[in-house]
């Protein structure tokens, strides 16, 4: 049996009694919102503009009160506007991919770097991991937080790291047989990559020491799981984060694998209703909302993360205290609209793998005469190989057919050539909206 014992990285902050939490919160929270007041002017004018002063926040429950950041907030402060230190105490800038619009920028003081590092040792340590480990990082490093975040905290935890960044795949791989990589942390789609690309080498499962992985960055479907899980012959954590709350680390999966805990005593986490901005009960789904209890440089004050999820306060058996959030199925905006119905690209996931197909595949949306249509493309199987033409047909048509079960409008299927589709080495780009082309 595997040896769950002794999993936490900071045991006396993940197992802290619920009241103690909200009570370290309530503490945090009226500090953070003082020291935000007086050093940023943008909040200053946001919280006037709302009737709000400090001095009206004396807890948790206050925190309704505050103004709502958005990213159009980051963007319009870019790039120093929201600095709540001087310059001469931030020591790291990171920084979004800026595919849709201005990058943002979030600063870090030392103190902010050791946090972030600090939710990632505690990622870590729950998927198993522990300084006889050796933690192959693949991430990219640089101005994405996946490979710095990562790697920060597999040193606090004292593991052997391998800096490799993303791609290469070739040189992951012999890394990874050669000094025995024990944890492997990159992007569900680039773990699928490097176990297709192993299988291609002649290795099975049981020739490489992995025992973990912890993926994030990008959603990803209890199928994939299972399905890198096969290829790999791991357990695969999950790990969610973004760069304007820190990077990878705001929450992570233990061994139950039953939601990510929310690192609580740093990231305040609520659910509101994405298009009133009401706050829901625990157990409902809408749009996550973090407020950064101890971040210095580059503080946020209920952000809007625009990711749909749900929390839960349920007793977990691994005996973390912090609340769950479920695996976000997509942020609101990478819901499509197809023909009036609401579609996440990963509920098609869903069904390409429970239908046989692997996770390399590609969604189209487009409008032809005013209607909307959607392709789905996805690579025949090996075991398909010897199928007729007619097969084939019937297999699309099928392929078709579950996927309009699960949607309720009719997609156009192509199996296509294996290798057809681009891997990915880092976020996947799965969907193509040629909508936004026309518009
Ligand atoms: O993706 C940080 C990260 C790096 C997380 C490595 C985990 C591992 P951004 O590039 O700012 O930061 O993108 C953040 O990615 O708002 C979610 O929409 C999505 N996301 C991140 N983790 C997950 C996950 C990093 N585990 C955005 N499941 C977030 C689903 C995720 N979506």
């Amino acid at each position: 049996m595997e040896n769950t014992e002794k999993r936490y990285y900071q045991p006396e902050a993940e197992t802290m009694p619920v009241e103690q939490i909200q009570k370290l919160q309530s503490e945090k929270l009226v500090k953070i919102v003082r020291h935000v007041y007086d050093n940023v002017a943008y909040y200053r004018n946001l919280m006037d503009q709302k009737g709000v002063k400090p001095e009206d926040i004396h807890g948790i429950e206050d925190l309704h009160k505050l103004p709502f950041l958005t990213k159009a907030d980051l963007r319009d402060a870019y790039p120093y506007g929201l600095l709540a230190k001087p310059l001469a105490d931030c020591v790291r800038i990171q920084s979004t991919s800026g595919t849709t619009g201005k990058r943002v920028v979030a600063f870090y003081t030392q103190k902010d770097l050791d946090m972030w590092e600090e939710c990632c040792a505690r990622a870590i340590v729950a998927a198993g991991g522990s300084r006889e480990d050796v933690c192959q990082v693949c991430y990219g490093y640089g101005l994405f937080t996946g490979g710095p975040g990562l790697n920060g905290g597999s040193h606090k935890v004292g593991c052997l790291t391998l800096p490799m960044s993303s791609g290469n795949t070739e040189r992951q791989i012999q890394f990874m047989m050669d000094l025995n990589a024990t944890i492997l942390c990159c992007t569900p789609s680039y773990a699928a990559y490097i176990g297709e690309s192993l299988a291609e080498r002649g290795y099975k499962p049981e020739d490489n020491h992995l025992k973990a992985g912890i993926f994030g960055a990008e959603p990803w479907t209890e199928e994939m799981r299972r399905s890198i899980e096969k290829s790999l012959g791991i357990k695969a954590y999950d790990i969610y984060g973004l760069t304007e709350v820190c990077g990878p680390g705001v929450s992570f999966e233990c061994e139950e694998q039953h939601g990510m805990h929310i690192n609580e005593d740093h990231f305040l986490a609520e659910i509101i209703d994405p298009d009133t901005g009401e706050v829901l009960p625990e157990g409902e789904k809408g749009e996550l909302v973090f407020t950064a209890l101890d971040k210095e440089a580059f503080p946020l004050l209920r952000y809007r993360t625009r990711d749909i999820c749900v929390l839960s306060r349920k007793k977990c058996s691994c005996g973390r205290t912090f609340i769950r959030m479920a695996k976000p199925m997509g942020r609101s905006d990478d819901m499509l609209i197809i023909r009036g119905v609401n579609v996440f690209p990963s509920q098609i996931e869903t069904v390409l793998i429970q239908e046989g197909y692997g996770t390399n595949y590609l969604i189209e949306v487009d409008r032809v005469n005013n209607s909307d249509t959607l392709d789905v493309s996805v690579e025949i199987q090996p075991e398909h190989f010897s199928d007729t033409v007619r097969e084939l047909a019937q297999r699309e048509h099928a392929l078709a057919d579950a996927i309009k079960t699960m949607l309720g409008i009719n997609p156009r299927v192509h199996l296509v050539a294996p290798k057809s589709i681009t891997r990915s080495e880092g976020k996947a780009v799965r969907v193509i909206d040629k909508r936004k082309l026309h518009d």
